[in-house]
């Protein structure tokens, strides 16, 4: 596969705009971003996007309305008069997204099918609305190997379940790879705002990404289980040899296809528990809640951090 670094006019304009790697798109009459419920000819998406400088994702839609709300206080950013957020994609009926200034929290859903179909339409967003040098950010959760529950985690490398650094994907009946690569400076840049002061570890290091929580996890408790508790324990121990500090769903697409793009993007996610002791999440909803903002915390600094030196 192609693992050279993007150059970056395969994906920017001279003026920093987001460019497609297809040449389909521009020959169209217009583009209907089906699953966003938005399309470029039934939508000014410049006039409605072409401010937006941070993609923060994450899993739920509440989660991500509840980013939207943080993110608002936090730039100071002010609705009129009598409003209050609405989800633009209200009608797909699949993501939501709220836009907050020039931060659009979407919900992503479930596993690397549904993230990446996602992924080709915000990136088309980007493109469509002229977005400049947008960086997406995906919030998450995820089970820790050898970190307790509550661990922040900033990936630096992501991974499949037999350790390869690719995105596998089945084209025209061939498989194709694309490199699954995250920018490692904006990784650096987001350790080095995690406060020495929080309750909490914040780390830094590979993910892997797996098709399933259950078995693909190497869960004892699925509907199905034809391995042992020794057999999991031997697998675990031996992708932390590997350097693998959590497990999740979502950041072998999400790495894949932001670099394939030439967009800056990093994965930050918090454990909800210690999978070399357990398989089940058994912390309370209220302690889960908590601990879900945390990796939100960073890339809120983050994007204060970008604002104010604007
Ligand atoms: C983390 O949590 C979800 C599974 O519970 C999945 O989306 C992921 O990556
Ligand atoms: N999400 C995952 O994908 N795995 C876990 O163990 C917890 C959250």
């Amino acid at each position: 596969y192609a693992d050279e670094p993007v150059d970056r006019e395969t994906v920017r304009y001279p003026d920093g705009t987001v460019r497609l790697r297809n040449p389909n798109i521009e020959l169209m009459d217009q583009d209907i971003l089906y699953h966003l419920a938005l399309g470029s000819g039934s939508h000014d998406l410049v006039e409605m996007f072409g401010d937006v400088k941070f993609v923060c994702m994450g899993g739920t839609p509440k989660r991500m309305e509840q980013f939207a709300y943080t993110i608002m206080a936090e730039i100071g950013h002010k609705l009129p008069c009598g409003t209050t957020l609405q989800d633009i994609s209200q009608f797909s009926y699949r993501y939501s997204m709220y836009k907050v200034g020039p931060v659009l929290c979407i919900s992503h859903g479930m596993g690397i099918p549904s993230v990446g179909i996602l992924l080709h339409e915000v990136i088309k967003l980007m493109y469509h609305a002229k977005v400049r040098d947008p960086v997406f950010f995906r919030i998450g959760t995820c089970g820790g190997i050898g970190y307790e529950g509550g661990t922040v985690v900033i990936s630096d490398e992501a991974v499949d379940g037999a350790l390869r650094n690719v995105l596998e994907l089945t084209v025209l009946g061939k498989n194709i790879q694309r490199p699954a690569k995250l920018d490692k400076r904006l990784a650096r840049e987001l350790k080095g705002l995690a406060d020495p002061e929080d309750p909490y570890d914040t780390v830094t290091g590979k993910t892997m990404c797996t098709y399933d929580f259950y078995e693909g996890q190497g869960r004892l408790d699925g509907a199905f289980c034809d391995f042992t508790e020794a057999d999991k324990m031997e697998y675990l121990e031996s992708i932390h040899k590997s350097g693998v500090v959590n497990i999740e769903m979502e950041s072998l697409a999400f790495a894949a296809l932001t670099h394939h793009a030439g967009i800056k993007a990093a994965v930050i996610c918090v454990t909800l528990l210690d999978r070399l002791r357990g398989d089940q999440v058994l912390a309370p909803k209220e302690v889960l809640d908590e601990w879900q903002q945390r990796p939100t915390k960073l890339v809120c600094r983050y994007i204060k951090r970008y604002l104010q030196m604007k």
